[in-house]
């Protein structure tokens, strides 16, 4: 089977270079074409098939390594780009030392962490690449990304150059969804809220209106993920004042500011603060974390929830059926932000790295730029290098593809005919082959959760700072303390100086550095586009 591939590929190649020779009158070096009718249609537009194949260093992801070479996806990937590949093999362990060791990959892994990118910058590790030549050699890619965030090229920016291909996580650009007990509602005469006030006549119902029926007062409209990821801390209501207060956002001004220090923030606060003496939110909400919540949602303690984005409860819609919870998705509340607004995490990724020989190797370097939009937005390259062959290893179902087995179960097996993400850096990355992940129920689920919603995101990003480097780790406890201290102080006078008392500390504990390179950062960028 294999050999009989590579023999193909070898004819095919030939078979293309003899068309090449003939089509092109490039100095007749090639005498046995030039006898010969171009019979070609020429399929392969981005493929230069008279030239030697340009050999390129891949690692597309440290995830997915196949342990052997010429698998079906490099095959048919080289005979479609007239390329050779040559497997650079590293694992999450590995793939920094190997770089510290001067092994620089063309393309690099998906998954790098912005510090990395940073250093591997300065040091002279990866190239830099302009932002017009990216969007002239991968036009499809690029209009597919700036139509997710038009910022996504911010994260690439180091010292005021660009590192990289722009790459954005697709549900990042979704919002937390808030989530409500539908037979709670229904109980309480209640539709899903859509403003504060209703929010809290939702939170008093389901608190005193013994929504589950037990005569006992021993249910909470909401519980809050305090333990961890706090920046999910009662972010719809956080989201109804337009900040989070664990975000940079831009000010009135058109500064960055840091969330927790503002008005806003402080604001919301106050509005928790009232409904937390009234007994509306579970006093457990400072040590919940997301499975707690989970749990308190499923055996019906609490009846609102809003650490989960619409993935994630596609996936939980069994569990909800299990329970005898019929969910009732709702929209960010309006408050005094004047609209409707959802904490989203942001869409914006590490940039796709490309080692810094490229930056002195044009042809090269705008060969790799050319398969990438491919490889990203082309229907059956990207099907090819995720899931491979269809009616061998994935069948489509439901309108997608679906690996069979053994490779739907076994990764070995999918390491052996190179599928997945090592040969391509952008599964799931870009809107316009989405469509092979987004089976329609999922996809008409998404709809329903999130067409019309905006978002609020943090205005920066996954961004490496210094100061936040030195000051962060401090500068978060700081807030964790401040912010439950404020939520269930004794009252509005007790939040204010508190909250007041924090922003001072902060400030003062580095926070003020923090703010300064954040603006500093921001400028850089807007300059930069
Ligand atoms: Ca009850």
């Amino acid at each position: 089977m294999k050999k009989g591939l590579k023999a193909s590929l070898a004819l095919s190649l030939v078979a293309s270079m003899v068309i090449a020779g003939c089509s092109t009158n490039n100095g007749g070096n090639t005498p046995a074409a030039t006898e010969k009718p171009s019979t070609s249609n020429n399929q392969a537009t981005t493929a230069p098939a008279n030239e030697e194949p340009i050999e390129i260093s891949m690692i597309g992801s440290t995830w997915d390594v196949p342990t052997e070479d010429n698998t079906y996806v490099q095959q048919y990937l080289e005979e479609k780009f007239n390329v050779k590949f040559i497997n650079y093999r590293a694992n999450d362990e590995n793939f920094k030392v190997k770089i510290a060791g001067g092994e620089i990959p063309d393309i690099f892994p998906h998954n790098i962490g912005e510090a990395d990118m940073v250093n591997w910058a300065r040091q002279g590790v990866i190239a830099s690449i302009s932002v017009d030549e990216i969007k002239q050699y991968m036009p499809n890619y690029v209009a597919d990304v700036e139509s997710v965030d038009p910022n996504a090229w911010d994260i690439g920016i180091v010292d005021g150059k660009n590192y990289g291909i722009p790459r954005v996580w697709l549900n990042g650009s979704t919002g937390f969804i808030p989530t409500y007990n539908g037979e709670w509602l229904e109980k309480v005469g209640m539709s899903a809220p859509t403003t504060l006030e209703e929010f809290e006549q939702m939170l008093n119902k389901f608190r005193n209106d013994d929504p589950d029926g037990n005569g006992q007062k021993d249910t909470y409209g909401m519980t809050g993920r305090g333990k961890d990821a706090r920046a999910q801390l009662f972010n719809t209501i956080y989201a109804a004042y337009g900040v989070n207060p664990y975000h940079f956002k831009v000010a009135d001004d058109g500064s960055i500011i840091w969330g927790g220090i503002t008005e806003e923030a402080k604001e919301a606060t106050k509005l928790l603060n009232k409904w937390y003496n009234d007994g509306l939110i579970d006093p457990e909400f400072m040590t919940d974390d997301n499975t707690l919540i989970g749990q308190k949602f499923n055996t019906k303690k609490v009846g609102f929830i809003e650490n989960n984005m619409y993935h994630h409860l596609y996936g939980q819609l069994a569990t909800f059926a299990e329970n005898g919870i019929t969910p009732v998705y709702g929209k960010g509340l309006m408050g005094p932000a004047g609209k409707s607004l959802q904490m989203s995490n942001g869409a914006l990724q590490v940039p796709l790295l490309l080692g810094s020989h490229l930056e002195k190797d044009d042809a090269k370097r705008i060969r790799i730029l050319q398969i990438l939009d491919e490889l990203a937005t082309n229907d059956e390259i990207y099907a090819t290098t995720v899931f491979g062959e269809e009616g061998v290893t994935y069948e489509i179902d439901n309108g997608v593809p679906k690996l069979v087995e053994p490779y739907a179960t076994d990764a070995d097996a999918r390491l052996g005919k190179g599928i997945g993400g090592y040969y391509n850096p952008f599964v799931e990355r870009a809107v316009s082959t989405w469509k092979f992940h987004m089976p329609q129920d999922r996809l008409e689920f998404k709809e329903q959760l999130t067409a019309g919603a905006e978002v609020i995101s943090d205005v920066l990003g996954p961004s490496v700072m210094d100061s936040k480097a030195k000051y962060f780790a401090n500068l978060s406890a700081l807030q964790d303390e401040y912010f439950t201290k404020a939520i269930i102080a004794k009252n509005e006078a007790e939040v204010e100086t508190i909250l007041e008392d924090f922003k001072g500390q902060w400030l003062k504990a580095g926070g003020q550095e923090v703010i300064d390179e954040a603006n500093k950062l921001y400028q850089e960028r807007q300059a930069a586009k």
